[in-house]
C-alpha cells in the first residue's frame, strides 16, 4: 500500500513538471542550457563559425524569454558581451578566439549558481596549402589558409577570384588577402569537381 502511494505522488509531480506546452507563462529563469556552438575547432584570433547560444529555462524546463545573459571569456572576446533571450528563450553571441589552445566561454544571468561553460579549441592556420587532382577530384577538397599566404592548386582549377585558368595550364597559385570563403571548380567538370578555400586571419 505504501508503494502505491509513492507512485501516485511521483506521477503527480511529473504531470506538473511537464507544463511546457506554452499555455502557462514561464517562471523565473532557473538554468542555462547550451544550445549551440560548443566544442568548435577554429583558428587563433578568428571568430568561430557557429555562434554560441544558450536557452534559459525555468524550473520545469520551459524556455524563458527576456533573460539578460552575460558572456565571459578568458581569451579572445565575445560580441555582444550581454544578450537577451528571445521568444524561444535563446540568447547568442559570437566568440572570437584568442591565441590560446583551449579557451572557455561562460554564460550566466544574475542569480545563476552554475554558469554554462563552452570549451573551444584554437590552433594556428596553415601558412601554405597545396591541392592536387586525383580521379577528377580536388584533394583536399576544402581547405583553410591564413590570409596573405600563397595558395597553390593543380591545373584545371578556376578560382572565382581570378578566373583565368584552364585545364591544360600550369598549376595555379594565388594569394588571398581578404578573409572569406572562396569556391572554385574545374572548367571541364564544373559541377562535380569543386573545391573551396576558407581564408582566416
Ligand atoms: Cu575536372
Amino acid at each position: 500500500m505504501a508503494t502505491k502511494r509513492v507512485i501516485t505522488l511521483v506521477a503527480g509531480v511529473s504531470a506538473w513538471a511537464c507544463n511546457g506546452d506554452g499555455t502557462q507563462p514561464a517562471g523565473p529563469p532557473f538554468d542555462l542550457l547550451k544550445s549551440g556552438g560548443d566544442a568548435q575547432n577554429w583558428y587563433f584570433n578568428n571568430p568561430l563559425p557557429t555562434p554560441l547560444s544558450v536557452t534559459a529555462v525555468d524550473v520545469s524546463g520551459q524556455p524563458v524569454p527576456g533573460v539578460v545573459v552575460t558572456w565571459g571569456v578568458t581569451f579572445g572576446g565575445v560580441s555582444p558581451v550581454q544578450s537577451t533571450t528571445n521568444a524561444n528563450g535563446v540568447a547568442t553571441t559570437t566568440d572570437s578566439l584568442g591565441s590560446s589552445t583551449v579557451q572557455t566561454v561562460s554564460a550566466s544571468f544574475t542569480g545563476l549558481s552554475n554558469a554554462a561553460t563552452f570549451t573551444e579549441i584554437g590552433s594556428a592556420p596553415s601558412t601554405a596549402v597545396g591541392v592536387s587532382v586525383s580521379n577528377n577530384l580536388f584533394a583536399p577538397r576544402d581547405t583553410v589558409v591564413q590570409s596573405g599566404v600563397t595558395y597553390l592548386t593543380a591545373p584545371g582549377a578556376l578560382p572565382t577570384s581570378s578566373p583565368t585558368q584552364d585545364a591544360s595550364g600550369p598549376p595555379f597559385s594565388t594569394t588571398f588577402t581578404t578573409v572569406g570563403h572562396y569556391t572554385y571548380h574545374c572548367t571541364q567538370h564544373p559541377t562535380l569537381m569543386t573545391g573551396s578555400v576558407t581564408v582566416v586571419h
